[in-house]
């Protein structure tokens, strides 16, 4: 099994200015975020590929791995350190032919069946929600906490919980054994992101 640090995760916002996105995700990685996902649903293929090549810049210079969403052409084009894969993207299996073993490949879950799945045909990690309605555009329906508690238990892999979570809301998790937390808001809105990391990095100690 990869080693990978999900503990604090930061998905980037595609309704935030690129530039101002570099700035929040260096601004985050200091407040102690420890893997980041370019989740970006505009512009062509080439533009994706530009923001990710420059967010890499970014993440690399802080040692913090890079996850692209959706997309394993942009992954590999921006040679970024994985994918993350819904239900409507390429299959897990089919992505680890094409990004080879060392890739990250993380996935989306919402049951313990589509969880173990994921797990079989190779992903490294799983997200799962969203716990709380989110305000981020995403396709999307609520998972309990119980599905969520179920899932950490059925997989060997980290599990991460995504939607809606914020410093004031996250106690729900308190005793579930998840790998860490996926924000979008929580982080990428907040005036500082380096405070709001930071809030939120201390929520199980
Ligand atoms: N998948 C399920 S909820 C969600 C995604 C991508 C968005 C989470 O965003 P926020 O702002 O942390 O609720
Ligand atoms: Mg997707």
């Amino acid at each position: 099994m990869k080693k990978i640090d999900t503990s604090l995760y930061l998905i980037t916002d595609s309704s935030v200015e690129p530039e101002e996105m570099l700035k929040k995700v260096a601004q985050a990685i200091e407040g102690g975020v420890t893997l980041i996902q370019l989740r970006e649903k505009r512009g062509t293929t080439r533009d994706m590929i530009d923001i990710a090549t420059k967010l890499h810049e970014v993440t690399k210079s802080y040692g913090v791995p890079l996850i692209i969403d959706d997309r394993v052409d942009v992954a590999l084009a921006a040679d970024a350190e994985g994918v993350h894969l819904g239900k409507e993207d390429m299959p897990i299996d089919a992505a680890r032919k094409i990004l080879g073993s060392d890739k990250i490949i993380g996935a989306t879950a919402k049951t313990v069946p589509w969880a173990l799945e994921a797990y079989e045909q190779g992903a490294d990690y799983l997200g799962v929600g969203a716990i709380y309605p989110t305000t981020t555009k995403v396709k999307t329906v609520l998972t309990s906490t119980e599905t969520l508690d179920a899932i950490c238990r059925a997989v060997p892999i980290p599990v991460n919980a995504i939607g809606g979570l914020n410093k004031d809301n996250i106690d729900v998790l308190e005793g579930i054994p998840i790998a860490g937390i996926c924000v979008v808001s929580a982080i990428m809105k907040a005036d500082n992101p380096k405070q709001a990391a930071r809030e939120l990095k201390g929520w199980r100690k």
